[in-house]
C-alpha cells in the first residue's frame, strides 16, 4: 500500500494510474461506515485510493476541529486490510497554502439543515472535495448516505462543473443498536453512547414530528432540527459536548 504525503507524490502517483480509480474520501478515526465504501469502491475499480484529511475549512467550531479523534496507525491498519492500493494523507499547509483565496460557494441547498446551523460548513467540504477531485481525477467517488445534504451538495457541484467523475451513493452503516456509526461517537461518555441509539429510534417510530422533537428533548438531546424533506426525515441534535446527525427514508 502506497502512502502519499505530498501533491507531489499524489500527482507523480496518480499520472502511472491507466485504470479505473475508486476514490473514498474521509477525515480518518476509520469506523465500519468507511469500511464499507472502501469495499465498495475497492471492488468496483481497479485501483482504491483512500484520503485521511482533517479538513480545517469545513469545522466552524475550533473546539471541534481541536477534539476531532486522529487514529492514523489504526486507520493505515483497516485500510490495508481493505486492500487499499494507495492512501493520501495530506498536510494543511499544501492543501490550503497561505496565498490561497479560493473557496467553492453554494447558494441554496447548503444553507438548508446543518448549513443553518454550521455556516460555511458546506463551502468548506466542497472546497475540500473539489481540490482532492482535481489530485486524485478518480472514476468514481464514494460517499455516505449518512451525510445525505453533504452527498446531494457534492453531486451538484459535480454537475455544475462538469467534473469527470461518477459519485456513489452507499447506505448508511449502523451499530446494532442502531446508532448510525459516526468518527463523533468515539467521544461520547459510555452513559451518552447508551442513550444515543434513542435519536434513531425516535426518527424512525414516531410519526408525529413535534411530539419525536419532544421526546428527545426530554430525553436531554438538544435538538438542532428535526424535519421532512425530499421523501426523508432528518434530524441533528447534541447530546452533550457531541453533535449527531441522521437521516432515514419516510415510508
Ligand atoms: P467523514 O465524516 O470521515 O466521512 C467520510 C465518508 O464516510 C463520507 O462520505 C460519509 O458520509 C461516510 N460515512 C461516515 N459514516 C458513515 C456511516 N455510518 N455509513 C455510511 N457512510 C458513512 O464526510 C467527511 O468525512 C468529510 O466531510 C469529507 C467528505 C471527507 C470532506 O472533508
Amino acid at each position: 500500500m502506497k502512502i502519499l504525503r505530498s501533491l507531489y507524490e499524489v500527482k507523480t502517483y496518480r499520472a502511472t494510474l491507466k485504470a479505473s480509480v475508486g476514490f473514498v474520501p474521509t477525515m480518518g478515526a476509520l469506523h465500519a461506515g468507511h469500511r464499507s465504501l472502501l469495499q465498495r469502491a475497492r471492488s468496483e475499480n481497479e485501483i482504491c485510493l483512500l484520503s485521511i484529511f482533517v479538513n480545517p475549512t469545513q469545522f466552524n467550531n475550533p473546539e471541534d476541529l481541536l477534539r476531532y479523534p486522529r487514529h492514523e496507525v489504526q486507520d493505515l491498519e483497516l485500510a490495508a486490510q481493505q486492500k487499499v492500493d494507495a492512501v493520501f494523507l495530506p498536510t494543511v499547509e499544501e492543501m490550503y497554502p497561505p496565498n490561497d483565496t479560493f473557496r467553492i460557494e453554494e447558494s441554496q441547498l447548503s444553507h438548508l439543515l446543518c448549513g443553518a446551523f454550521r455556516p460555511g460548513h458546506f463551502s468548506g467540504v466542497l472546497t475540500v472535495v473539489m481540490k482532492l477531485f482535481q489530485l486524485v481525477r478518480p472514476t468514481r467517488a464514494y460517499f455516505g448516505e449518512k451525510d445525505f445534504q453533504q452527498l446531494h451538495l457534492i453531486r451538484g457541484m459535480v454537475e455544475s462543473f462538469f467534473l469527470p467523475v461518477k459519485v456513489v451513493a452507499c447506505p448508511t452503516v449502523r451499530e446494532a443498536d442502531g446508532l448510525a456509526m459516526s468518527s463523533r461517537n468515539l467521544r461520547l461518555t459510555s452513559e451518552e453512547r447508551e442513550h444515543a441509539p434513542l435519536l434513531f429510534k425516535t426518527l424512525r417510530g414516531e410519526p408525529d414530528l413535534q411530539l419525536a422533537r419532544q421526546k428527545l428533548e426530554q430525553e436531554g438531546f438538544y435538538v438542532d432540527y428535526l424535519t421532512e424533506q425530499w421523501g426523508r426525515r432528518f434530524v441533528a441534535a447534541h447530546l452533550g459536548s457531541v453533535r449527531l446527525i441522521d437521516n432515514v427514508e419516510v415510508l
